[in-house]
């Protein structure tokens, strides 16, 4: 039994797929090009796709699984189960508007005609703000539609901006923030929601670990209360004594959302020689 994956061929998905599955240790047996690649230590195999294609191949099982941007997932509107966001592929679908014309925002787009690739999640986001616009469906180049006379603003994904600004427009309205996700099939059989449970239980660690960091650090004895009191860990500090009496090594894990904070009271508290090193895999 094999969990089948679908990932994008190529394109700005193909990498960051890829390196995943590597960092949760699974080896694939053939490199890109190929349709397909088996692994030789996990049951899984991936099939190599377009994205646009994803969602409906998971909809009907051909693949179990697929990496895809939320945008194509969404927009593609098929039955299929959000299994887990994973941190790359970040952008957002914006409204974006011709800088030199009167056009500023939503309302103004009354009556107007509407460049997208995204015709469903437009469609969707002008009728909850009961805006009535043309959509104009093109597959791609859509920030030169403007320019040529083809739209009078558009709805493309956004993802540094420069592309806009190179066309002369504004990013406007946000219609979705979009990342790459596990999307999964809605009926998988309990084999298999096993081998993805065992998939998302590597990906989860990984996540953890990117999210934090191990912190080693020299202590006087005593203020160590007043320090593991800083540190929480993933149970408490482990406390080790320096060769120096009066002394002890503190280890601990900081989570890097309040790491900056922490070093800054630790310091206070008259820690020294702070290490911080980062963690590969962390299971909790
Ligand atoms: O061949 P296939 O159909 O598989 O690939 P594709 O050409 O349709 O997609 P691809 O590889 O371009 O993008 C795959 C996915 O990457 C998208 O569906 C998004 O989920 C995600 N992603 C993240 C992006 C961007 N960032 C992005 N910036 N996809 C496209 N862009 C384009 C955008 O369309 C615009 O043209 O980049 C330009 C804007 O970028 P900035 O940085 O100038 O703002
Ligand atoms: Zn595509």
């Amino acid at each position: 039994m094999k969990l089948k994956i679908a990932i994008q061929k190529s394109g700005r998905l193909h990498e960051e797929s890829l390196h995943l599955l590597k960092k949760c240790g699974i080896r694939l047996n053939s490199g890109t090009g190929q349709l397909k690649a088996e692994a030789d230590n996990f049951p899984i195999e991936v099939f190599f796709l377009r994205d646009d294609d994803i969602p409906q191949y998971v909809e009907d099982a051909v693949a179990d699984i697929g990496i895809v941007g939320e945008n194509v997932f969404y927009e593609k509107n098929r039955k299929a189960k959000l299994i887990k966001k994973l941190g790359f592929g970040k952008c957002r679908l914006s409204l974006a508007y011709p800088k030199n014309k009167s056009l500023q925002r939503l309302q103004d787009l009354n009556g107007k005609r509407i460049a997208t690739s995204y015709p469903f999640l437009l469609a969707k986001f002008l009728k909850q703000n009961h805006v009535r616009a043309e959509i104009h469906e093109i597959s791609g180049s859509v920030e030169i539609a403007p320019s040529i006379g083809l739209a009078d603003a558009i709805c493309d994904l956004v993802s540094s901006g420069s592309t806009l600004l190179t066309n002369g427009l504004k990013e406007g309205e946000i219609i979705l923030q979009s990342e790459a996700v596990i999307v999964a099939n809605k009926t998988l059989s309990a084999a298999k929601q096993a081998i993805l449970k065992k998939l998302t239980f590597r990906i989860n660690a990984l996540q953890q670990a990117q999210s934090n960091k191990y912190i080693l650090l020299n202590a006087p004895n005593a203020k160590l209360e007043k320090i593991c009191a800083i540190l929480p860990g993933m149970k408490s500090p482990t406390i080790l004594p320096l060769a120096q009496k009066g002394w002890s090594s503190v280890h601990s894990v900081v989570n890097e959302n309040e790491f900056w904070e922490i070093i800054e009271e630790l310091k206070t508290q008259g820690a020294q020689g702070i290490l911080v090193v980062p963690i590969e895999k962390m299971i909790s």
